[in-house]
């Protein structure tokens, strides 16, 4: 049996409000711009948005900096703004997540600025204050307390003159780590939760929310734990106490959806945050599939029988008491299509639907990227110039300034991974700066390709990838066989077909797909027989045969 829940069938769109819509010609997104889009989603037909940052930060990370969590960031607009896009996208009987960024916040937010003044200071406690080491050798006097790096390149600790200690910072300099173990500090983020529930948001997507907890000591990490620093720094000792806590006191109090980005966390230790059992979180984002193409930080080609396994496994490893998440995009990896699919003019389109019919035939809540509904692609950067990022940047410094990479070879690399591929912002039309803007710039590039790649051309055209997404979120939406159905992968090891089933006791779904330019005939195996096509990408007509003519890049889904 299965309990049907409204977040479980939810399809939910990410937003990254900087890139999504300008209202006021200042070349950055906001909530204005977003409010004037919802009549766009609601034909989408996605039930829930997640808002990635919205509050008040320098921006030091594009809001994942966080300066007042009660303030909604100028830019973006006020909060009677947001009051009336929260309204409206309830109006429209959609819901809202919002970014709960609480690992960390910015050194510009008032409790840091006083944690900072001095050693005996109320907030001292409410970061990680530690004394560096002895090295008179060193600029400062002092090394740093340990060896941990930060994900933005450099030492994740930060030498502040006023009281001569280092603070932890697991990412930018400007985003000194919140000391959880400071039981002050998880009364302050429960009450800004409550802050924002109280206003009606539906639930959180809670940033790293694995790294809260610190390990005890901050020993050094050995040379092999180095190279994936964050396996350290996820599940520490108190996470599941803390999460537990989290639950008891606010969110077990409203009817909400979390999620958490499980940075770090596999997918074996997956159920020790969402099975229902224990009320901590609903569910999570597990990486491997997204960045099944990447090695650390280099691009890696992948083969289809990778991506399998994976899914494979996220079967196995998640029971009925575990939910999971879809996705293969969001706002810190390359484009959907152009890392997944083939963004060559010939093929962009049916690789683009072809995904979007995998995202939303695969078990679990489905998260769709802004622009991915579009096939927008990644970004041609020629120069450093072009990119905003503070990893591209930071990165800059640490491998090519120090001559450990040559230039080239960097951007090579960024072309494929830079995070700022899906900052780009959002094609509506063909006129200048795809209507994204009335200004004259834009913060960040339009994708030169906007003049044939666009929301409006999209909308019109029955074959376009918007409405075939469109097409396909409705169907999936009245289905409950492709959201709560069993999975079964037909052929693992398949280096070119991924076909699976989804079942839900009479209920007995087939997709076929496609995965290259080559067109194949296909036989399914087993004794399946396709009885009805419900939807295909390339045209085709063929049921009640055992052998499939598939184009490239064909994507059906078949009653049989
Ligand atoms: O991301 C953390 C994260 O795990 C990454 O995807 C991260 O961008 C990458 O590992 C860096 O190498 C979250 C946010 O999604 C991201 O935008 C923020 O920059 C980061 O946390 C810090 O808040
Ligand atoms: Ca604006």
């Amino acid at each position: 049996g299965y309990q049907p829940t409204w977040w479980k069938e939810a399809v939910v769109y990410q937003i990254y409000p900087r890139s999504f819509n300008d209202s006021n010609g200042d070349g950055i997104g906001d909530l204005k711009g977003i409010t004037s889009k919802l009549d766009y989603l609601q034909n989408l037909g996605v039930s829930v948005v997640w808002l990635s940052p919205h509050f008040d930060s320098p921006n030091a990370d594009n809001g994942y900096d966080i300066r007042d969590y009660r303030k909604v960031m100028a830019e973006f607009g006020t909060m009677a703004d947001f009051d009336t896009l929260l309204a409206s996208i309830k109006q429209r009987h959609m819901r809202l997540i919002i970014d709960l960024v609480v690992n960390h916040t910015s050194d510009e937010h008032h409790w840091f600025v006083e944690s900072r003044s001095s050693k005996d200071n109320p907030y001292r406690d409410y970061y990680i204050w530690r004394p560096g080491k002895p090295n008179p050798a060193s600029p400062t006097g002092f090394d740093p307390p340990n060896n941990y790096p930060s994900f933005f390149s450099g030492s994740a600790w930060q030498f502040d003159p006023t009281t001569k200690e280092y603070y932890l910072h697991y990412f930018a300099v400007k985003q000194p780590d919140l000391n959880w173990d400071n039981p002050k500090v998880r009364t302050e983020v429960f009450d800004l939760m409550k802050f924002w529930l109280d206003k009606g948001v539906d639930g959180f997507r809670m940033d790293v929310i694995p790294l809260i907890s610190k390990r005890a000591g901050l020993r050094d990490l050995t040379p092999d734990e180095l190279q994936h620093a964050h396996l350290v720094y996820a599940n520490g000792p108190h996470m599941n106490e803390y999460l537990q806590q989290m639950n008891r006191e606010v969110l077990s109090k409203y009817d909400v959806m979390t999620v958490g980005e499980a940075l770090g966390i596999s997918l074996q230790q997956t159920p020790m945050l969402v099975d229902d059992r224990r009320h901590e979180l609903d569910m999570i984002f597990n990486f491997d599939a997204v960045r099944v193409n990447r090695d650390g930080r280099q691009w890696n080609d992948w083969a289809l029988p990778q991506l399998k396994a994976i899914y494979a496994a996220h079967a196995r490893e998640l029971d009925t008491h575990s939910w999971d998440t879809v996705f293969l995009a969001n706002h810190d990896n390359p484009r959907l299509v152009s890392s997944f699919g083939d963004d060559s003019a010939a093929f962009r389109v049916p690789s683009a639907k072809l995904l979007a019919t995998m995202l939303l035939t695969l078990r679990g809540t489905v998260f769709l990227y802004q622009g991915d509904e579009l096939g927008m692609t990644n970004y041609p950067f020629r120069t450093m110039a072009d990119f905003d990022d503070i990893e591209a940047k930071n990165g800059y410094k640490a491998d090519v300034l120090t001559g450990h990479t040559s230039e080239e070879a960097y951007l090579a690399n960024l072309r494929h991974m830079s995070r700022d591929n899906a900052r780009t912002p959002m094609q509506w039309d063909a006129t200048s700066q795809a209507g994204f803007t009335t200004g004259p710039r834009s913060w960040l590039a339009v994708n030169p390709n906007y003049t044939q790649i666009n929301a409006a051309s999209e909308i019109k055209d029955r074959d376009s990838i918007y409405s075939y997404t469109a097409r396909l979120i409705a169907l999936r939406s009245k289905t409950h066989a492709l959201v709560y159905g069993d999975y079964k992968d037909l052929d693992p090891e398949n280096p070119k077909i991924y076909a699976y089933t989804r079942t839900l006791g009479a209920d007995r779904y087939l997709v076929v797909l496609n995965f290259g330019k080559d067109p194949i005939a296909y036989t399914i195996p087993g004794d399946i027989k396709p009885k009805h096509l419900l939807m295909t990408n390339q045209g085709s007509t063929e049921i009640n045969i055992s052998t499939l003519n598939l184009k490239p890049w064909e994507a059906r889904i078949y009653i049989y």
